[in-house]
């Protein structure tokens, strides 16, 4: 088969490339990826030699360049990753979530509708998020049936570009299929998102932001088991089908935290308390979607797929990562979208209503 696999320079599809270009030599990958601030090729750089692998600078939002590669390299089966993915970002500047979330999946569906030419044969797989189901309370979780929410402009873009491809499969039949996958973490995650972010700024001694109470919760999941899901639905899922993805693993943000600062305390040797006392409460996340939690039972019903790493071991696993791979770290941290990021803490620090931890 010949895979085309967008956003594939970033966190979760460089770890689809790294485990999947290896395991099938038999199959020809290309990757498309713009390149930004969130894309990364030293996280492709394990499989750069591989005669089964390519990378392709390019726009998916740009018809014209998506047009020329889809037609040259006539893919059997388009893996969408790429998206602008982070929630306090898209609240900064929704527009760019619009360009590439939405616009750009409009564009790869047109091409590969071209491609195809209504044969069943193909396969666009589209990569989503359980944050287009909104909010829960304390309890309850996601299914495939939960009504459509979104609260940031990031959670929108993406139950838009859910919707497309849904629309996409009901009026020309286009052969799709779709997950919606909880948090992921794990090796090559950029330090915007919250554990690499704790990670690295307890390893280098600086605060640690938790937004509002830190009693929001999080369902995580490690990403090489998203991956596995995907690679499952592409096999054996069914066409026009959604699967939710979820890790069974619900944590509250403060506890995400301080397990994070112990596991780096005994890394390091330095004093638990030292680090938990980098912990700081800050302005919350305006629209803060307090909890997530997947119900993932209709892809072990139907294909068989479930989580296989537990939070304590992927978070030893990650922090790891971190720790062996300085030089990821600091081409990571030189990059202009730190400026951004610095500001977004500094001003959120400023505005911190405990200058320490709660109780
Ligand atoms: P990421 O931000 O780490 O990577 C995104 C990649 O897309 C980068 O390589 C970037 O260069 C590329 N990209 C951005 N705009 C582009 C454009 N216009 N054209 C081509 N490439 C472009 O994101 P991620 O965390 O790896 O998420 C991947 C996908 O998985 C996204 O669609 C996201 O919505 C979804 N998802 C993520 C999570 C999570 O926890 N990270 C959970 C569920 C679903
Ligand atoms: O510094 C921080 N402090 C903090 O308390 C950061 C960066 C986050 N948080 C909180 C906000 C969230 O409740 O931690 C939680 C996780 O935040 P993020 O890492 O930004 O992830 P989230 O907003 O939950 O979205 C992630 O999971 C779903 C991904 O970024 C999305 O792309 C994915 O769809």
């Amino acid at each position: 088969m010949r895979i085309l696999v967008t956003g594939g320079a970033g966190f979760i599809g460089s770890n689809f490339l790294n485990l999947f270009v290896p395991r099938h030599p038999e199959h020809t990958f290309v990757c498309l990826d713009k390149l930004t601030y969130a894309g990364n090729p030293l996280s492709l750089s394990d499989i750069q030699g591989a005669e089964n692998f390519t990378l392709e600078v390019a726009d998916v939002a740009d018809a014209e360049v998506v047009t020329r590669i889809f037609s040259e390299f006539r893919p059997d089966v388009v893996v969408h990753f790429a998206a602008e993915s982070h929630v306090d970002r898209s609240i900064h500047d929704p527009g760019e979530f619009v360009r590439t979330n939405v616009v750009g999946t409009l564009q790869l569906l047109n091409a590969s509708r071209a491609i195809w030419k209504g044969s069943a044969t193909g396969r666009f797989h589209h990569v989503s998020t359980d944050e287009v189901y909104g909010s829960l309370r304390d309890d309850g979780t996601f299914t495939e049936e939960s009504r459509y929410d979104p609260s940031s402009p990031y959670a929108a873009s993406k139950a838009s570009s859910d919707h497309l491809v849904r629309a996409f499969h009901r009026t020309y039949g286009l052969p799709v299929t779709i997950t919606n996958c909880s948090n992921n973490y794990g090796p090559r995650q950029a330090p915007e998102k919250l554990i690499p972010l704790t990670i690295l700024n307890a390893l280098e001694g600086r605060e640690l932001p938790v937004y509002g109470t830190g009693g929001n919760c999080r369902d995580w999941l490690y990403v090489d088991d998203h991956c596995e899901a995907i690679w499952t639905v592409i096999e054996r899922g069914q066409v026009g089908q959604t699967y939710n993805v979820g890790g069974n693993e619900e944590r509250t943000n403060i506890d995400v935290v301080r397990t994070l600062c112990q596991l780096v305390a005994q890394q390091t040797g330095r004093p638990a308390a030292d680090v938990l006392g980098l912990i700081r409460f800050v302005e919350d996340r305006p629209g803060h979607d307090w909890r997530y939690a997947v119900d993932s039972s209709k892809l072990k019903r139907e294909l068989g797929w479930e989580p296989t790493l537990h939070f304590a071991e992927g978070l030893a696993r990650t922090l790891a990562w971190y720790v062996a791979n300085p030089s990821w770290v600091k081409a990571v941290q030189a990059g202009e979208h730190q400026e951004w990021l610095k500001k977004n803490y500094d001003r959120r620090l400023k505005t911190a209503r405990d200058a320490t931890e709660r109780p």
